[in-house]
């Protein structure tokens, strides 16, 4: 055997030996005779620096630094996950399922409390690791990523592969890291997820390596595309392509027996080898997912069910109000600090009076906090054993705690309201909403900021924004305003004039007006002006727009105030068009289309993109206002409400001649 034979040799049983041990977890050669071989590779590829490669075993250390990462936008959004923390509101989200497609069964998986990534194969060979980022853009993280023992750098499938799941720092790997850090003087990590961040964000490769990471894998994108009909079969494909699924995936069609194992893992939690923050259930048939369809940043076919959150016992020193966007009032609990699933918590909502009140919450109370979903902390109850009489009632006041104004509460509704619409807390929050990421996107313009503006009375609506640049010495003048923060922020102003239709709709804060509405408004009116004129029968027959939301954007626009501010922002320069990517006119441009069943010549994707492209609006449900079908092989209960509907069907062929034609 010559010595390239033997290199080709050694990495073949080293890739096996490796995925034996670090992804079925069962070893077939002890460690010394592992080291053995992996020394021999090392040196005969000294020797043989021609035949480098750096999908190699060897090549597992790390050793890149770089010097950032670089940023990739992903081919399909890494969406994230809505979420449930009752079996109640887990029960009522499968009940809605079951009321969208009938019976189904689910996929249910342990949520790994890690990082999500996608993983990208060509040829057979790893190429390369993107963090999730905001879901569109992520980071390249390849080279830390390939120092992760159980991924394989090459899989036996030569198409290119795309798969999705966790990265995550066990549990002793990261109490390892902890008592290293401790003896070394550095800050202690808050928790694995924290830890394996930190990790996969090394510039310097043989750190991450040392770090011990691992990961599970639990999504294929376009799963039909390779001709799976559910998820199941799709994790059964990556397990034999080499990929660590979790052990503890279930399928169950009975919500009973979904809670039943939910209970099981919550006790075998703490006893896991890594960490989880809930159990994720997917609906397992696909073409099932695709009629479910999307929200604009989650899929409707899977949600997380979250396990109850760490508690924490304070005091609860005093309550504030603060008044949000809408007028709403919320009351916040001021709390003695205390340390709570890895952070310090000093305050947490109330939500409204009805709580304080049905809980007998007091205030110098000893009260218990959780954080809801980790995310926002909670105060779950009082503890009234501990009182000593000095803990006093709380009254909800009457008024403002800003304007002033008598608060009022609707009926059936639980939280009060501040009405005046130039109530100060109402104006910045509208402002700050106008101008944030998903809306207008104009940095540099948050609360904090808009605040101060508004004290000295430059902001005091939206359109205002937009005559900042004249006040230039003034703003200069501020504490703590340079000329840079100034010129960026001008720019960011005057950018976002040029922002789609839908970026607006969205920041004006038309009730019930979230994003996905504003996205689907502004590509079917095209223009404010259509929007506006649009009667409430026009709206009604959007896709996607129900009546409620009919009737609060026909209200919005009938306010002479609000025409009037959108005149004042169409004077300032204000895009009022959506920005569509060129559409060519065809047979199906302004048409609501389906597609079902699994055609032969495009993925489901590739076949929604070209619909797209020529105008057309993509759903997932047949109903009346679908204008075409469009059904490959298999097709099922769509065709035949379709054809029940009279709706007009397509097939594949009569498909492919419309769009040739187009
Ligand atoms: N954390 C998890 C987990 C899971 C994907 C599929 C499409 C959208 C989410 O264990 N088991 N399954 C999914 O399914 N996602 C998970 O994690 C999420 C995704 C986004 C942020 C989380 O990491």
């Amino acid at each position: 055997m010559s010595e390239q034979e033997r290199i080709q040799e050694l990495r073949q049983l080293l890739n096996r030996y490796g995925y034996e041990y670090y992804v079925l977890d069962q070893p077939t050669v002890d460690d010394a005779e592992y080291d053995r071989l992996m020394q021999e590779l090392i040196r005969l590829e000294d020797r043989h620096p021609e035949l480098f490669d750096p999908l190699s075993p060897t090549q597992r250390v790390g050793g890149a630094v770089l010097e950032g990462f670089e940023k990739v936008a992903h081919a399909r959004p890494m969406l994230s996950m809505g979420d449930v923390f009752s079996y109640d509101e887990l029960r009522a989200w499968c009940q809605g399922i079951e009321n969208a497609v009938g019976h189904v069964r689910y996929s249910v998986e342990n949520k790994i409390d890690g990082l999500a990534m996608s993983l990208q194969y060509a040829g057979g060979r790893f190429v390369r690791a993107v963090t999730r980022g905001d879901g569109d853009v992520g980071e390249d993280v390849t080279e830390n990523v390939k120092t992760i023992r159980s991924i394989p750098l090459e899989i036996p499938y030569d198409g290119d592969f795309e798969v999705r799941g966790e990265v995550y720092m066990p549990v002793a790997s990261f109490e390892r890291l902890n008592e290293k850090q401790m003896a070394a003087g550095k800050p202690l990590f808050a928790n694995p997820r924290n830890a394996a961040a930190g990790s996969i964000r090394q510039l310097d490769s043989k750190i991450a390596a040392s770090r011990n990471l691992d990961a599970f894998w639990y999504y294929v994108p376009d799963a039909e595309h390779y001709g799976f009909k559910t998820h199941g079969e799709a994790l059964t494909w990556i397990a034999k392509l080499g990929f660590r699924t979790n052990p503890n995936n279930r399928m169950y069609d009975d919500v009973d027996d979904i809670i039943a194992w939910i209970d099981e893992m919550a006790e075998k939690r703490d006893s896991l080898p890594y960490a989880i923050d809930g159990m994720v259930l997917k609906v397992d048939d696909l073409e099932l997912e695709e009629q479910l369809g999307y929200t604009v940043k989650t899929p409707k076919w899977e949600i997380a069910y979250k396990f109850p959150a760490e508690q924490a016992e304070t005091t609860l020193e005093n309550i504030i109000l603060t008044v949000g966007r809408t007028g709403k009032i919320t009351p916040n609990a001021v709390l003695t600090p205390v340390r709570l699933a890895g952070t310090q918590v000093a305050a947490a909502t109330l939500h409204n009076e009805d709580m304080i009140k049905d809980k007998d919450i007091r205030i110098g109370d000893r009260v218990i906090v959780h954080k809801a979903g980790d995310i926002i902390p909670e105060v779950v109850r009082p503890v009234p054993e501990k009182r000593d009489g000095s803990q006093v009632p709380y009254v909800f006041p009457a008024v403002c705690p800003v304007c002033g104004s008598p608060l009022h509460r609707f009926e059936d509704e639980a939280a009060h309201y501040c009405l005046n619409t130039d109530c100060p807390a109402r104006v910045v929050t509208s402002i700050a909403h106008f101008a944030s990421r998903n809306a207008m996107d104009i940095e540099g313009l948050g609360e904090k900021r808009v605040e101060q503006f508004h004290r000295q009375g430059w902001l005091n609506s939206v359109d205002e924004i937009y005559h900042l640049k004249d006040r230039k010495d003034e703003i200069l003048s501020l504490e703590k305003f340079g000329a840079k923060s100034y010129d960026n922020l001008v720019r960011a102003i005057e950018n976002s004039k040029e922002n789609s239709l839908e970026r607006l709709l969205f920041g004006l804060g038309i009730r019930q007006v979230g994003e996905k509405a504003a996205d689907v408004l502004a590509h079917t009116f095209d223009t404010m002006d259509n929007l506006m004129a649009a009667t409430y029968d026009d709206l009604c027959a959007v896709p996607d727009v129900g009546a409620i939301t009919a009737e609060a954007i026909a209200l919005f626009f009938h306010d002479e105030k609000n025409r009037e501010l959108i005149e004042h922002l169409k004077e300032a320069g204000v895009n009022m068009t959506c920005h569509k990517t060129e559409v060519k006119e065809s047979m199906f441009t302004g048409k609501t289309c389906v597609l079902t069943g699994t055609l032969s010549q495009y993925s489901r994707k590739e076949a929604e993109a070209i619909l797209t492209g020529l105008g057309a609006n993509v759903t997932g449900s047949v109903s009346k206002k679908t204008d075409y079908v469009i059904y490959g092989a298999e097709a099922g209960s769509k065709l035949t409400k379709a054809q029940e509907l009279g709706v007009t069907t397509m097939t594949e062929e009569e498909f492919l001649n419309a769009i040739r034609q187009a």
